[in-house]
Formats: structure tokens, sequence, C-alpha cells
């Protein structure tokens, strides 16, 4: 682990454009359940899986509502983990030096930004956004937990998470930034995701077709593990503050 480590820093050195996709492993040392691990408690019975699609907020909008609303109310009291404080401190250094670096997350919670990450590319949107389902209108500050469910809007609107359900399209800008960075980077990380949930599991393709190389940062396998350059095995809160201390002593 150690050489990779050295491997990856000695890369992240010469890289003069980085691209990071995030999922939600990134955010499981800040007590942030993954979608694959068992929710807990009240909601260990509710499959994600089930949850996250624009059916299940039609056929049942109060339920859908309240999971979001606890799972906010989570967000809301984690704090960020050595791992996102590593993005940070990796954007700062790589541009200060000139280079270009862009954080892709699938994550809704904003535990990066709130570590100093700037100008993140949320691809699945954010749960600390509702939106109104019939204008569309975007509402933040909303009260935390909500007093009706579902909740409504100031002009009494039935209101929605402004996340990305299964067979939804991604926000067209957070697309297009992806895809062009992707394409145009040197070194490419997935960290924390099971990298199976689709356009975000293709960026890496995306990047190694351009001539990028890959790193993948994760607890366990995923499918692109054996096609990456270097698979580091272990928690992000672990790893990435080691890789960020060795590449920029
Ligand atoms: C650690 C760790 C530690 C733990 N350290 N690691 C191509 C092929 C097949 C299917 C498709 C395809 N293209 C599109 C599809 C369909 C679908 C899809 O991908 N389905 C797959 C399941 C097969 N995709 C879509 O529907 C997308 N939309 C789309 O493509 O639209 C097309 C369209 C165009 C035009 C008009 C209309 C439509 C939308 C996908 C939206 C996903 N939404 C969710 C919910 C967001 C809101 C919410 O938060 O509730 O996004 S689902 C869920 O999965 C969430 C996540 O962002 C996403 C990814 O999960 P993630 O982050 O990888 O988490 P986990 O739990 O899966 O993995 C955690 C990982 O961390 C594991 O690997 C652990 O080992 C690791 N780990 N602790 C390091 N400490």
């Amino acid at each position: 682990m150690e050489r990779a480590i050295q491997g990856v820093a000695e890369a992240l050195r010469d890289a003069r454009s980085v691209v990071i996709v995030t999922g939600a492993g990134v955010s499981a040392e800040s007590r942030i359940p993954t979608f694959r691990d068992a929710m807990e408690g009240l909601w260990k019975s509710f499959d994600p899986m089930k949850l996250a699609t624009p059916e299940a907020f039609e056929a049942d909008p109060e339920t859908v509502s309240r999971w979001y609303d606890f799972r906010r109310a989570k967000c809301l009291e984690a704090i960020p983990n050595g791992g996102h404080v590593a993005l940070a401190r990796m954007q700062r250094e790589i541009e200060s030096r000139g280079g270009s670096f862009t954080l892709l997350t699938q994550n809704v919670d904003r535990l990066h930004q709130r570590a100093g990450s700037r100008d993140v590319v949320e691809l699945h949107g954010s749960i600390m956004v509702w939106r109104c389902v019939e204008t569309g209108r975007r509402y933040e500050d909303l009260p935390v937990p909500f007093e009706e469910f579902p909740p409504r809007s100031p002009e009494d609107t039935l209101l929605r998470p402004d996340v990305v359900w299964f067979g939804e399209a991604l926000p067209e800008a957070a697309l297009e930034r992806a895809f062009e960075a992707s394409s145009a980077c040197d070194l490419f990380f997935s960290v924390g995701t099971s990298a199976v949930v689709y356009p975000a599991a293709g960026f890496v393709d995306v990047a190694r077709q351009g001539g990028a190389q890959a790193v993948e940062v994760n607890r366990d396998e995923t499918p692109i593990s054996d096609a990456v350059d270097w698979s580091l095995r272990g928690a992000s809160g672990e790893i990435l503050p080691r890789l960020v201390a060795e590449a920029f002593r």
C-alpha cells in the first residue's frame, strides 16, 4: 500500500488536470450511511433503491419526504471527515500550482463544501434544496424538521427534494462539466463509490479513453477495481489524508 500511495502521490504532483468523483463511501466516516449498507433504526426496513424513485414519491409522498427529511437532519448534524478535508486541500494545492481540479460528487449531503471544497459539481442534486413539483422553483433554508409531510412551499404547492432519482436526467450543466473535465484530465480518482450507478460510473472510462491514469479509493472491490492503474483499498478518511500529505509535503 505504501508503494502505491507513493506512486499516486507522484502522479498527483505531476498532474495538470485532476478529476475526482465521490460517492457515499466518502461520507461513511462522517456517520452517514451508504446506500448499499443497511439504514439504521426507524428506517432499517426501508430500501433506498425503492425510495429514490419518482414512482415512490408519486405513490407515497409522505413516506418519501419523511425519509429525506430524516436524512437531511442527519447530514446537517454530520461533520466532514479527514477524506473531505484532504480533498479540499488537494484542490488548493493543485490550483495554487496553476492546475485544474474538478470535484464531481454523487452525494447530496454538502459535506465537501463544508470541508472547504469550492465549485463542487453536484451530479445528483442536494438534499438541502427542495423544489416545487409544479413550477420547479427551488427553496433552501427550509425548517428542519418540516412541520407537515409532504412539505409545502410558502405558496402552498407540493415540494420534493431537489435530488436526482432513478430514471431522471442529471442536471444538464453538471453533466456537461463532468464529461468535459473527465475527457480532458490526466489523473482521475473514483472515491467511495460502488461504481454501479450511471452516468457517474462511466466517467472513469471517459477519462481513460482520453489518456488519463485512474485511481480508485474504496473499502471494497468494485466493478472498476481491475481497470484502474492504482486501487487503494481502505477507508477514504485514512487513505486520502496520507496521500495528500505525501504528495504535498
Ligand atoms: C467506502 C467507505 C469508506 C464505504 N471509504 N469507501 C447504463 C447501464 C445500466 C443502467 C443505466 C445506465 N445508464 C442509466 C442507467 C439507469 C440508472 C442506473 O444507473 N441504474 C443502475 C442501478 C444500473 N441511472 C439513472 O437512472 C440515472 N439517470 C439517467 O441515467 O437518466 C437518463 C435520462 C436522460 C434523459 C431523460 C431522462 C433520463 C439517475 C441516477 C440517480 C441516482 N440517484 C441516487 C439517489 C440520489 C438522491 C438520494 O441521495 O437519495 O443517487 S441512487 C444512489 O446511488 C445515490 C448515489 O449517489 C448513487 C451512487 O451510490 P454510491 O454513492 O456509489 O453509494 P453506494 O452505497 O452504492 O456505495 C458506497 C461505496 O462506498 C461502496 O463501494 C463501499 O465499498 C464504499 N465505502 N465505506 C471508502 N469509509
